[in-house]
């Protein structure tokens, strides 16, 4: 119905900012939206604006659709030879007492407990331990393709791949192609955080920067691979530098196509030296979802990442843009919940899942990491 009338003439009737007024004809004619017009949606867009706009984008692109799959995470190791502020889960070397290193078979066991289930996809990812090193991940990828070729191999960081690949001193190019090769097939969309230096060297200053994490991707992309991309949001940094980071992101997009989605990930405060900041409102997130949704308009999915959001802020972003839940996740990642998120032992249900997407009105559909739909679960009922 709000479709059929038009978003514009409903704004309109409501006295709109001009230049607002100008953004919602923008997004209904389907045009790109400017940078400076990113930031005046961050300044001057009230949450049932942008949320209007970004439900209209979200329906036109997936038709009510919103996808999840199941996976499960391995998290090799939380040492970490960097020190990011903002990090709760990573332990330096000389404490590594205090964290974990699984060995080769141990984490050939977490794959095989998923024997006979079906899960399509394991997500392999962690702090970056020195001794770690390209070799032992090349046996491990090699390994699980030998035990379950069809389950997803979706690994590292580029934080983690900058780390092992300089190490093993290969270009980035030999480094992708030989994890490729051992069977490495896309990749997650960690370590990017913001990119903007002014706010990468006050939070994360000693590991890869914004060129070396784009290149990286740009590489794999090249190759054939997908990945993800992810925004750390609600620190220090400021409009500007959110969109400056989306920017960058949507320009590597138009070059490749390569991203499979774009997953804003909220700064939550708890055990980390950065935890003084207070955190973001879920006002605040769910504007920065439909604003996400309105500017990255070469995305076709955003992912509302639940164990990092809780649940129902998860839920409640299906109304602002986003189509997509990740996945069950079988409580196999320690990262947020050593953070301060609600979710302290992350896993859900298939049915689970599809219960909380159904209630809000959308279709569940179980996807796998690239987006192929593996099965509708529940059809709207027309009326
Ligand atoms: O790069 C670390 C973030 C990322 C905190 O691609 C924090 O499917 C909030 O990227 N508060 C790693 N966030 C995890 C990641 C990810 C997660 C789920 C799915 C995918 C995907 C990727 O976690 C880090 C950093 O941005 N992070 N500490 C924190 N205190
Ligand atoms: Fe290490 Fe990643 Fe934590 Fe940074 S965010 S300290 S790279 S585990």
């Amino acid at each position: 119905m709000i479709v059929k009338q038009g978003l514009t003439a409903i704004f309109k009737q409501a006295n709109l900012d001009t230049n607002l007024l100008r953004i919602a004809e923008k997004v209904q004619n389907e045009e790109r939206l400017t940078e400076e017009e990113g930031v005046l949606l961050f300044e001057k867009g009230e949450l049932a604006f942008v949320g209007a706009l970004a439900n209209h984008v979200a329906d036109r692109l997936h038709h009510g659709k919103v996808y999840f799959n199941r996976n499960f995470h391995i998290e090799p190791t939380n040492v970490c030879v960097f020190t990011c502020n903002f990090c709760s889960y990573s332990r330096q070397y000389k404490h590594r007492d205090d964290g974990w290193e699984l060995g080769m078979e141990q984490m050939m066991d977490i794959v095989r407990k998923y024997d006979g289930q079906p899960v399509t996809e394991v997500h392999i990812v962690g702090g970056v331990h020195p001794k770690m090193n390209f070799e032992f991940f090349c046996e491990l990828l090699s390994k699980i393709r030998a035990h379950r070729p069809e389950l997803h191999r979706k690994g590292f960081t580029a934080v983690e791949l900058d780390y092992m690949i300089r190490k093993a001193k290969l270009t980035i190019e030999e480094g992708m192609q030989k994890l490729k090769e051992a069977g490495l097939e896309s990749m997650p969309g960690g370590g990017a955080e913001i990119f903007h230096p002014e706010v990468r060297e006050v939070i994360c200053a000693d590991k890869v920067d914004a060129d070396g994490w784009l290149k990286i991707h740009e590489t794999a992309h090249n190759l054939g691979m997908h990945s993800n991309a992810t925004m750390l949001y609600g620190h220090i940094e400021n409009y500007g530098h959110r969109i400056d980071h989306m920017s960058r992101l949507r320009q590597l997009q138009d070059k490749t196509g390569g991203f499979n989605c774009f997953i804003p990930l909220k700064f939550r405060n708890k055990n980390n030296d950065m935890s003084h900041i207070t955190e973001t409102t879920i006002t605040e997130d769910l504007r920065l979802y439909a604003i996400s949704r309105l500017f990255m308009d070469n995305f076709r999915n955003l992912k509302a990442y639940w164990p990092m959001l809780g649940r129902q802020t998860a839920q409640l972003t299906l109304s602002f843009g986003v189509n997509d839940l990740d996945g069950t996740i079988d409580d196999t990642t320690k990262i947020y919940s050593m953070a301060g998120a609600e979710e302290q032992k992350p896993s859900l249900s298939t049915e689970e899942l599809c219960d909380m997407i159904d209630a809000v009105g959308r279709i569940p559909v179980e996807r796998d990491t690239l987006y192929n739909e593996i099965k509708v679960y529940k059809q709207p009922v027309a009326s």
